[in-house]
């Protein structure tokens, strides 16, 4: 069994990923490890946030650990709220607002092509890998279905005609971004 940080403070990232993990590892997401601490994302892209975190986890604990950074990018918006994702609206990464936003600044565009993107940092035995996932869809004119969480209201991914937040969380899995990376990250850990 192999044990891997999760280096998030998102209980949705979490829920998500452990329901993608084989029987041969084990994720602890920060709470379960025993840490506090909110992460800085400085950065203006995804891979430097998210090694970021893998890195400040590293540091603290000497353990292998991954992270992940997840963005919208929305092509009439020129890949907007992208690495800005969780704080569209300003700092108190209210879901509601960062949607409310998207859709105003949308409003009366008739191209709605967006995608998601999560890139995942590995930190494994000191070696730093990544991997991408990304999910092609749409934004809706309006919010749509109560689960998921974040932009997911608001998002139907190619080959579907329900918003992420009208599925379950298997079926988001058959099409999602995160799953899409994670695959990739346990693909390799299961060749070394
Ligand atoms: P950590 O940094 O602690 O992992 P976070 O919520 O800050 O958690 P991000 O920096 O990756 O995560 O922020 C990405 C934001 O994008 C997140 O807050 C959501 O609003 C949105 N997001 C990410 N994944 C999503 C998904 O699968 N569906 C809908 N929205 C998503």
């Amino acid at each position: 069994m192999y044990q891997l940080i999760f280096a998030t403070n998102n209980r949705n990232k979490v829920a998500e990923i452990q329901s993608l993990v084989g029987h041969n590892f084990e994720i602890i997401p920060l709470k379960e490890a025993g840490i506090e601490i909110d992460i800085p994302e400085p950065h203006d892209q995804l891979e430097a946030n998210a090694e970021e975190k893998a890195r400040t986890i590293f540091d603290m604990t000497n353990q292998n650990c991954f992270s992940e950074d997840t963005g919208l990018e929305i092509a009439a918006l020129g890949g907007e709220p992208g690495v800005k994702s969780a704080r569209y609206a300003g700092e108190d990464r209210d879901f509601q607002a960062n949607i409310d936003l998207v859709l105003h600044k949308l409003n009366g565009i008739e191209n709605r092509s967006a995608q998601f993107r999560t890139v995942i940092c590995l930190i494994w035995e000191q070696q730093t890998y990544y991997f991408e996932g990304i999910c092609k869809g749409q934004i809706l004119t309006q919010m749509q279905g109560e689960k998921g969480f974040g932009y997911d209201p608001i998002f139907v991914p190619d080959g579907s005609t329900k918003s992420f937040a009208s599925m379950t969380m298997e079926e988001k899995n058959q099409f999602s971004h995160r799953q899409k990376a994670v695959t990739q990250l346990f693909e390799f850990l299961s060749t070394l």
